[in-house]
């Protein structure tokens, strides 16, 4: 299946985003015809740095290199580099309602926190999503819950152009991982972790030996002594039981049993030494991206020439049905 996703670059991922939607990308390279992007176009709606945006689009390059994105296997691009991205959005502009856009919940939501930013690109968002999805007839889009309504979006925007202007674009699926383990905060584990506030309830994909120790040793538990997973009456345990299973691929029943009649503190030192071990590869392929930059820029452009052969085709298809 053709798949299309993007992520803006905004810095820093977690243990929680890891495990959630790049480890979706990374399984879904394997057997699909995969399309990633960084949407640097959608990046700037919303307030930011002119001075500090290549620096971070670099650091989400290579993070999702070090991650397992692997660029012989999927098309690994900047959105901007690919200039049909923007053409097809003007296309598809002209053939969506207005009203639609100013109903989208992330329009409404951007819009409040950033009242003296509400430019039109920002309204137009959606848009440029949907050219995203469909100039590769991507049919499907891993995404995050919040993203649905988006693809929702350009599901109606394809319905719409194939009945006014023929059969052109697969109506794509948003592909949303339902069981994927919901990662919570060390600190607070009744609040999603998130780097935003809550660092000592956060660690980072890069995050150092030490401080992954730390966090961990003093990772909030619950009354009791028991290791078992209790989301009820037992958030803490529960929450590091789920990392230590998301991390060696054993199923939570089988650590308890390891686990019985154990401490919390051997539990934890234990969980401590396997993510050290999970996360130094990580550490060490981002060391070396870092060393090379021309070698991450080099496998960036690849993949904008990959991604251009299937953009031009659709570009000019899409004209033509157009009558341009
Ligand atoms: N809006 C998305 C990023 C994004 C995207 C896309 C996701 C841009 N274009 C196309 C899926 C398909 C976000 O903020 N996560």
């Amino acid at each position: 299946m053709k798949i299309f996703s993007a992520v803006r670059p905004t810095g820093g991922i977690h243990i929680g985003n890891y495990l959630g939607a790049i480890n979706q990308w990374i399984s879904l390279q394997e057997n699909n015809d995969c399309y990633f992007a960084i949407a640097d176009l959608h990046a700037i709606t919303t307030p930011y740095d002119q001075n500090t945006l290549k620096d971070k689009i670099f650091e989400l390059a290579v993070t999702y290199l070090s991650l397992g994105i692997d660029p012989q296997k999927c098309a690994f691009f900047i959105q901007s580099k690919v200039r049909e991205h923007t053409e097809l959005a003007w296309l598809i502009g002209t053939i969506v309602p207005v009203g639609e856009l100013q109903r989208m919940t992330q329009f409404k939501d951007k819009a409040t926190q950033h009242k003296e930013y509400v430019n039109a690109g920002l309204l137009n968002y959606p848009i440029l999503m949907a050219a995203d999805i469909l100039l590769y007839k991507s049919g499907g889009v891993p995404v995050g819950k919040d993203q649905k309504q988006h693809v929702e979006f350009a599901r109606n925007a394809a319905e719409k152009f194939n009945k006014q202007f023929g059969e052109c674009f697969p109506i794509p699926e948003p592909l949303i991982e339902e069981k994927q383990a919901n990662i919570m905060s060390l600190k607070d584990p009744s609040k999603k972790m998130s780097k935003s506030g809550d660092q000592k309830g956060c660690i980072n994909i890069f995050e150092e030996d030490d401080s992954i120790r730390k966090k961990i040793m003093s990772a909030e538990t619950d009354t009791g002594s028991e290791i078992k997973y209790d989301l009820e009456n037992k958030k803490g345990i529960s929450n590091l039981l789920s990392i230590y299973s998301a991390f060696s691929k054993i199923e939570i029943p089988l650590i308890e049993k390891k686990y019985e009649g154990k401490k919390y503190a051997e539990f934890k030192s234990d969980l401590a030494d396997l993510l050290i071990s999970k996360l130094s590869e990580f550490k060490e392929k981002r060391y070396s991206y870092y060393k090379n930059p021309d070698l991450v820029y080099n496998m960036l452009e690849k993949g904008a020439e990959k991604a251009r052969i299937e953009a031009k085709k659709t570009i000019e298809e899409v004209k033509q049905k157009m009558g341009l």
